[in-house]
């Protein structure tokens, strides 16, 4: 009885070992930080690949004041003049976002999980 108690616990431990030192394909890629340029009165190319967890970098390169709103109300960034802000995504799917000054000002980030 007790052999074969140590006899499993061996086992067990070497299937666990084994575990642990077999590579994992499903690695989680770390958050990156993606820019967004605003420019002559227009949202710059959003990048592709985002995440979430990831963070959208806006930076205002225009004279005039800007904002990056979500329609959906998941963020609302103001952007004077040379500024810059951020939005961290916090879930997967596809918002679309505009400027509140500059309705003809669009944009969409596709977040994948
Ligand atoms: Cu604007």
């Amino acid at each position: 009885m007790a052999r074969f108690s140590i006899a499993l616990a061996a086992g067990t431990g070497a299937m666990l070992l084994s575990l642990a030192l077999s590579p994992t394909r499903a690695t989680v890629a770390a958050p990156k930080t993606h820019t967004i340029v605003i420019d002559k009165l227009k949202f710059g190319p959003v990048p592709p690949g985002l995440h979430v967890g990831d963070t959208i970098q806006w930076l205002n390169k225009d004279l005039f004041r800007h904002t990056a709103t979500a329609r959906d109300g998941s963020f609302n960034v103001d952007l004077p003049a040379g500024a810059r802000g951020v939005t961290k995504l916090t879930k997967a799917g596809t918002i679309a976002f505009f400027c509140r000054y500059h309705p003809g000002m669009t944009g969409q980030l596709v977040v994948s999980k």
